[in-house]
Formats: C-alpha cells, sequence, structure tokens
C-alpha cells in the first residue's frame, strides 16, 4: 500500500488542452477562465505529471506571441523538469476545416492543412517530443453522397505519407500515432476504431513510424471494449501512445476523468497496459486526455488532474495484487487461461495425426471453463474486499 503520490517513473502527462478546457460546449460559452499554458504546466508538475502534450493552437495560438509563448514555455519544461512528450495538430477548430482538413474535398483546404502539419512537426522536434498524434476530427461527413470514402483514404494516405517523408527527410526522431474516433464532432469519422486504423497503416509507404493513440471513450463510444482493443494495438506493435479517460456506454463523448464511468473497464484497461501477465505491455507515457466537467471552477479542475493519476495507481495496485493472489493463480490454472499459449498443433505434427484423434465432444462440451470463478476474484480486488 502506498499513498498513490505519483513519480517521475510513473510517466504521467497531461494535455494542455485538457486541464485548460474553459467549458465551452454547445449549450454555452466558457465557465472558466482562460489558463496560462505555463501556469497549467507548473500545476501539472507540482501534482506529480512528468510530462504535457499539446495541439499547437493550445500553446501558439497566433504569429504574434508566438515566439514569446514559446520562450516562456521552454523555461517552464526546464524549470519544473517536465517535457513536452507529445505534439499534436488543430485541424479541426478553425471553420477552414468545417468539411475536414487532410481529407477535405476543397483542395486548398487540403494544402492549408499540410503546411499546419509541417509547421507543428518542426515544433515537436524542436520541443523534443516522440510522438506525434493524428486525429481527424474532422475527417468525415453527415451525409451519404457528400464524401467518396475512397478518394479521402487516398488523401489521408497521401497526408501521413508526406509526413512521415518529411520526418524522415529532416532526420527527426518522431514517430506517428493515430487516434481512432467514430463520431463527434462529424457525423461519421473516417478510421472509427482501432481496427480500422491497424488496416490503414499497411496502406502506408512508412507503416514502421505509425502506429495508434486509442482513448478509453472513443472505443466504448462505438461499444467497443477498449482492453481488447489496446491488447491487439500492442500485439501488433502499434500502441505507440494512449489517451486514459472515462467514458459511460454508447453516447456523446463524456471525456470524464481516468477511473469514472466504465471502472471495471478502466481495471481492465490498466491490467492490458501491464501486459495482463505476458511481457507484452505498453512502457510509454500514461497520457490522460479528459474534461474537467464544465460545473466545476479552477479547484475542480486540479482535483480532478490529481484523481486521474490517483485512480490510475490505485488501479494498477487493485491488478498487480489481483495477479498476484494465490487463488487467482490457481482460478487461472481452473480456467485453462496459460494453456491458450500452447500451439493447437504440436511441432512436426501432420494433419493426418491431427484428423485421426477422437475426442469426447459430449464430455468436452459438459466441462467446467471456470470464468465466473476467476471474474468474481477481479471484482472482488476491484470492489477492495480482498
Ligand atoms: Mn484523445
Amino acid at each position: 500500500m502506498t499513498d498513490y503520490t505519483p513519480r517521475p517513473e510513473d510517466k504521467f502527462s497531461f494535455g494542455l488542452w485538457t486541464v485548460g478546457w474553459q467549458g465551452v460546449d454547445v449549450f454555452g460559452g466558457p465557465s472558466r477562465p482562460l489558463l496560462d499554458p505555463v501556469a497549467a504546466t507548473e500545476k501539472l508538475a507540482e501534482l506529480g505529471a512528468a510530462a504535457v502534450s499539446f495541439h499547437d493552437d493550445d500553446l501558439v495560438p497566433d504569429d504574434a506571441t508566438r515566439s514569446s509563448t514559446l520562450d516562456r514555455f521552454r523555461k517552464a519544461l526546464s524549470d519544473t523538469g517536465l517535457r513536452a512528450e507529445m505534439v499534436t495538430t488543430n485541424l479541426f477548430g478553425h471553420p477552414v476545416f468545417k468539411e475536414g482538413a487532410l481529407t477535405a474535398n476543397n483542395r486548398d483546404v487540403r494544402r492549408h492543412a499540410l503546411r499546419k502539419v509541417l509547421r507543428n512537426l518542426d515544433l515537436a522536434a524542436e520541443l523534443g517530443a516522440d510522438t506525434f498524434v493524428m486525429w481527424g476530427g474532422r475527417e468525415g461527413s453527415e451525409h451519404g453522397g457528400g464524401k467518396d470514402v475512397r478518394a479521402a483514404l487516398d488523401r489521408m494516405v497521401e497526408g501521413v505519407d508526406t509526413a512521415c517523408q518529411y520526418v524522415i527527410d529532416q532526420g527527426y526522431d518522431l514517430r506517428f500515432a493515430i487516434e481512432p474516433k467514430p463520431n463527434e464532432p462529424r457525423g461519421d469519422i473516417l478510421l472509427p476504431t482501432i481496427g480500422h486504423a491497424l488496416a490503414f497503416i499497411n496502406e502506408l509507404e512508412h507503416p514502421e513510424m505509425v502506429g495508434l493513440n486509442p482513448e478509453v471513450g472513443h472505443e466504448e463510444m462505438a461499444g467497443l471494449n477498449f482492453a481488447h482493443g489496446i491488447a491487439q494495438a500492442l500485439w501488433h506493435g502499434k500502441l505507440f501512445h494512449i489517451d486514459l479517460n472515462g467514458q459511460h456506454g454508447p453516447r456523446f463523448d463524456q471525456d470524464l476523468r481516468f477511473g469514472a464511468g466504465n471502472l471495471r473497464g478502466a481495471f481492465w484497461a490498466v491490467d492490458a497496459v501491464l501486459g495482463s501477465g505476458t511481457d507484452l505491455r505498453y512502457d510509454g507515457y500514461v497520457h490522460f486526455d479528459y474534461k474537467p466537467p464544465r460545473a466545476e471552477a479552477v479547484d475542480g479542475v486540479w482535483e480532478s488532474a490529481r484523481a486521474c493519476m490517483r485512480n490510475y495507481l490505485i488501479l494498477r495496485e487493485k491488478v498487480q495484487t489481483f495477479r498476484a493472489d494465490p487463488d487467482v493463480v490457481a482460478a487461472m490454472e481452473a480456467a485453462e487461461v496459460g494453456r491458450l499459449a500452447e500451439p493447437t498443433l504440436a511441432s512436426g505434427e501432420s494433419l493426418a495425426d491431427l484428423r485421426a484423434e477422437t475426442v469426447d465432444i459430449e464430455e468436452l462440451g459438459r466441462r467446467s471453463v471456470g470464468a465466473e470463478a476467476l471474474d468474481q476474484l477481479a471484482m472482488e480486488h476491484l470492489m477492495g474486499v480482498r
């Protein structure tokens, strides 16, 4: 048992736009004052974060203040010891992107989007970020006939390939991470899930440079299992980054603090991040992308940021205690969980041997699988009675 105080080695990271969200939603204007990115960085450091991330427009919204803001931000990073580990480009806020950015029907818009990405790659490299996230919030449509999906995917490939080639040519040490989302703000967004994005990467010129940045709420909005999704991304070697937050099932993007919403899903998400008992784990930054609820004042913003990290640390302890519990080890054994790692065919075994074997399928049909007993142990760890 610890006091769940975040440490630099926990590698917690926050988007500046998370704590900086002023509460503007479709029904109302800002409920909180503008937060200076430098003040946000200093406060996140005080709370125990190790890094921050940002969209170009969060940090440097205009050219007039760009250079002085960057000077202040670099000093804040150096004073606090925080890193800017991830950078992403806002290709959704300005009305110019209302019909898409890299996949807008209008070619001038696409060219502007690409220029904005290239400029931001220079900034990401200059600040020493490892990861460049691409979330195509406006890449989609509300209509059937208004968007040629095949051509849009061609333009998306062109955009990502161009960015990859630029990184290679400049000698930057950056990887790209695509962030899937099914809808919101567009009625339907391209690359809506982890699976769609994984398949898309295969069509790129440099697939080795491109992975995923899956977000809890985005997968759960589509009714999907986040832990399964990131386990598959890890299996493909594509979990380059992660966005943790909370969501209550398929509805609007709630962006709750991590652990709120689907707590059981959060338990299994942390288990998957830690490798689910295997060596295939995620060791990058534990990045939170959430929105402190609009009803909260500034004190509630910092409480929610603190809670994201605290909930992760509590769940990490719960998962580790669960995996180490001798009753769990026995229940896993009874459920034959480990046996799935055994190939179905023995080494050198012929298909004739396989086909010659007979089993009592009625007996196999009656066997105990023990999954409920195992799951109940997990629930009891999560509920704190074990
Ligand atoms: Mn996100």
